[in-house]
């Protein structure tokens, strides 16, 4: 009855558990899952194109295969993390009919543009780190297809991290004018990331419940700190500054202090207001109606060997 297999899904994340898609799940947990990682993997795939935009015109053959690379790892992770919300039974085709109507949100951080090739090594080194920082607890989140999805991305999003610092590093010991063109990535880049981690918890809907399931480990803000105290010594390392003149040691807290995050700019950008959200979801569905004819024409074969089959 209901009641054993509640307790059973209360017993499961008490002991630290995992969820599996064979267990009974109540339908908000269900909800919640599907509607996390649908963003997830919507943000995976609408984040292939800010770096993507750089393929072609990267400045050596080396430079372009590692992007190719990443940009083709962001496209694995998001397959990975549809066939994970499909467990929970959801439809793909229908999330990313959601995703093109804007009906489900991906992050914000892929609504900013990348102006120069700078923001290829910003991007890799502040939101992949990012991303970082919030998904390895995700390793430990409740729901098994989730965490394990999330141990193979990580893996991928730490390579990820150390070529967008690499190639910071490499323009570093350039010209004055490619330093400045890392500190301007920097400057434009820096407030985002921070903003990549959600809501202050104070006005986080979705956290104490996602908590209490163990879906999410932390709050938005203590990994945005997290986040803070290990970007200032990596910002040192490589020779640069972050926008921020409130941001400094707290000795008493042992955490960086850091200034006000523009919060009605990331309200903006959720809205769908922000630089570049209206071309990210144009060429997002540009593709899917692209790629129309393929689906048709695959369907269509499946179809003909199954006739084949039952023959
Ligand atoms: N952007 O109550 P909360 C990557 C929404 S990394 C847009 O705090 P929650 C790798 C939130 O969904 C990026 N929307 O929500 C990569 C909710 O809206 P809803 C993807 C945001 O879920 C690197 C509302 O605001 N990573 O792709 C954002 O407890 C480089 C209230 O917020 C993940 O998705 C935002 N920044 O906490 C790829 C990680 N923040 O649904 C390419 C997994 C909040 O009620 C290149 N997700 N919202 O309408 C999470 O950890 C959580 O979902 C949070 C939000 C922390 C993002």
């Amino acid at each position: 009855d209901e009641s054993a297999l509640e307790r059973h899904f209360e017993a499961t994340i008490a002991a630290d558990n995992r969820l599996e898609p064979r267990d009974w799940l109540p339908e908000g947990y269900r909800k919640t899952m599907i509607r996390q990682i649908a963003q997830h993997a919507h943000s995976e795939i609408i984040g292939m194109q800010p770096e993507g935009n750089w393929i072609t015109r990267a400045p050596s053959l080396r430079r372009k295969a590692v992007l190719l690379a990443k940009v083709q790892d962001e496209a694995g992770h998001g397959l990975y993390l549809y066939s994970a919300a499909e467990t929970l039974g959801a439809d793909r085709a229908d999330l990313t009919d959601r995703l093109i109507n804007g009906r489900q949100k991906y992050s914000s951080i892929f609504n900013y543009p990348t102006l120069t090739f700078a923001d290829v090594g910003v991007v890799g080194w502040l939101v992949d780190g990012a991303a970082i920082c919030n998904q390895v607890p995700l390793c430990r989140s409740s729901y098994g297809p989730y965490a394990r999805a999330m141990v193979r991305i990580c893996k991928e999003e730490s390579f990820h991290q150390r070529q967008g610092y690499e190639l910071l590093m490499t323009m570093m010991r350039g010209t004055d004018a490619q330093r400045d063109m890392v500190q301007d990535a920097v400057n434009r880049w820096w407030w985002p990331s921070l903003m990549m981690f959600g809501p202050p918890d104070a006005d986080s809907p979705n956290t104490a419940q996602s908590m209490a399931w163990k879906v999410k480990r932390h709050t938005n803000d203590e990994l945005r700190q997290r986040f803070v105290d290990m970007s200032v010594p990596q910002a040192e390392a490589l020779g640069v500054t972050f926008p921020d003149p409130d941001l400094r040691w707290n000795a008493e807290r042992g955490h960086h202090d850091f200034g006000e995050i523009d919060w009605a700019e990331f309200k903006q950008v959720l809205k769908g207001n922000g630089p570049c959200n209206a071309e990210r979801v144009a060429h997002r569905r540009a593709a899917q109606d692209d790629g129309a004819w393929v689906r048709e024409a695959a369907s269509a074969h499946a179809a003909k060997n199954a006739g084949r089959i039952g023959a």
